[in-house]
């Protein structure tokens, strides 16, 4: 019989029911724990959510069942965290950021492969099957040379003044954030499609609201909207909601991306798009089941996800036919899909198909490259 794999999930917010969903849809997983700072909030969202055990942090570390721990708290406790369960014996998916410093997550990086478990970091847009076919099409040529890369993360959840949540605190959310939050998938994305590496960085940032009013109590991520009158307190925000950044590449070429989390009506949309020397690519991830592809001597062309249409590493990642459109929730799922055969085998692959601890480091460089950049108003080199 197959061995079921036993999960537990830290933090109950916004991504950790949805790393629960995706869990849920994979075979022989358990999620068998939620834990909480408050164990009384774990209790209430185990009930909820119909998880057996709720534990604090030390209790489910002290629970040898337990084989993978997936972090899902508030940056600042990435590190700590993703260190303790690894030196428990867990295997770990911890989400972006791997840490809010850059020697944190190069501790990380060190211990992970000493203890040879497998780690990995949820930058789960990887896995829409349209960017899985755009790198796949790329390394088969058909995009040519990389003449240039412009891209966008918008959102609106942040919009108003009176939008407030963790992140806008630098002790729990770290030093940027616009650019941790939103930038840094944006970023991993842009990498792992083309396959060229960021190697200088010219930022420039603004915080357009430099108050914000705080409601006395706390709220999840992205229902804050859903507020109605409250009482706020007027705090002052010093991380950027909005930033430009030009960057160059190693294969000589240049690009920029542009991020902000106070667009309205822009919900959560990263558009890319790719200038080669035989394609232009552009992707929306609001539209994630299409690809835009420019020609200059015959018609520009539009593919749409179906597994008979795209490349077999790329349909491996679709689980629906043609026109049955997948999205967001399913992107979680593929990545676990490919953590979970890791962990099955009980160590990291040498070669893992999955974005992991190093690519967690890998993006807070380029990060804190691009906070110093704005701060000296100069280029960086990563
Ligand atoms: C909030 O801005 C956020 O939830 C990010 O933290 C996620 O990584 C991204 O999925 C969408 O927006």
């Amino acid at each position: 019989m197959t061995k079921i794999i036993n999960a537990a999930i830290v933090g109950t917010g916004f991504i950790g029911p949805a790393h629960l969903e995706a869990l849920r849809r994979l075979p022989n997983i358990e999620v068998k724990a939620l834990c909480e700072v408050d164990i009384e909030l774990a209790k209430e969202k185990a009930a909820t959510l119909g998880i057996p055990k709720a534990y604090t942090f030390e209790e489910m570390l002290g629970d040898p069942s337990i084989d993978v721990v997936h972090i899902c708290t508030p940056n600042f406790l990435h590190f700590s965290q993703s260190k303790e369960a690894l030196l428990a014996g867990k295997h770990v998916v911890c989400e972006k950021p791997l840490a809010t410093k850059i020697e944190e997550a190069k501790e990380l990086v060190s211990l992970a492969k000493e203890k040879g478990l497998v780690n990995a970091v949820h930058f789960n847009l990887r896995y829409y099957p349209m960017v899985r076919q755009m790198k796949n099409m790329r390394e088969k040529g058909e995009l040519g040379d990389i003449y240039s890369i412009m891209g966008s993360y918008l959102q609106d959840w942040l919009f108003l003044q009176t939008d407030y949540n963790w992140r806008l605190e630098p002790d729990k959310s770290g030093d940027s954030r616009a650019i941790a939050d939103i930038g840094s998938h944006l970023l991993d994305l842009t990498e792992y499609v083309t396959g060229l590496q960021v190697t200088e960085v010219m930022a420039d940032f603004s915080t357009v609201h430099k108050t914000r009013l705080k409601p006395l109590k706390a709220i999840e991520t992205y229902s804050g909207k859903m507020l109605q009158e409250s009482d706020y307190e007027e705090v002052p925000i010093n991380t950027e909601d909005h930033a430009t950044v030009m960057l160059r590449f190693d294969n000589g070429n240049k690009g920029s991306v542009t991020v902000s989390q106070v667009n309205a009506g822009r919900k959560n949309r990263l558009n890319i798009e790719i200038a080669g020397s035989k394609s232009n690519f552009e992707w929306c991830s609001e539209k994630p089941n299409e690809l835009w592809i420019g020609k200059r001597e015959k018609a520009n062309q539009h593919l749409m996800k179906d597994p008979s249409l795209f490349h077999k590493e790329a349909a491996g990642l679709i689980s629906f036919p043609g026109g049955h459109n997948e999205g967001f929730p399913d992107t979680s799922k593929q990545m676990f899909k490919e953590v979970y055969a890791a962990v099955r085998e009980g160590k990291q692959p040498d070669k893992p198909s999955f974005p992991t601890f190093e690519d967690g480091y890998r993006e807070l460089l380029i990060c804190e490259r691009i906070i110093e950049s704005h701060r000296k108003q100069a280029w960086v080199k990563i």
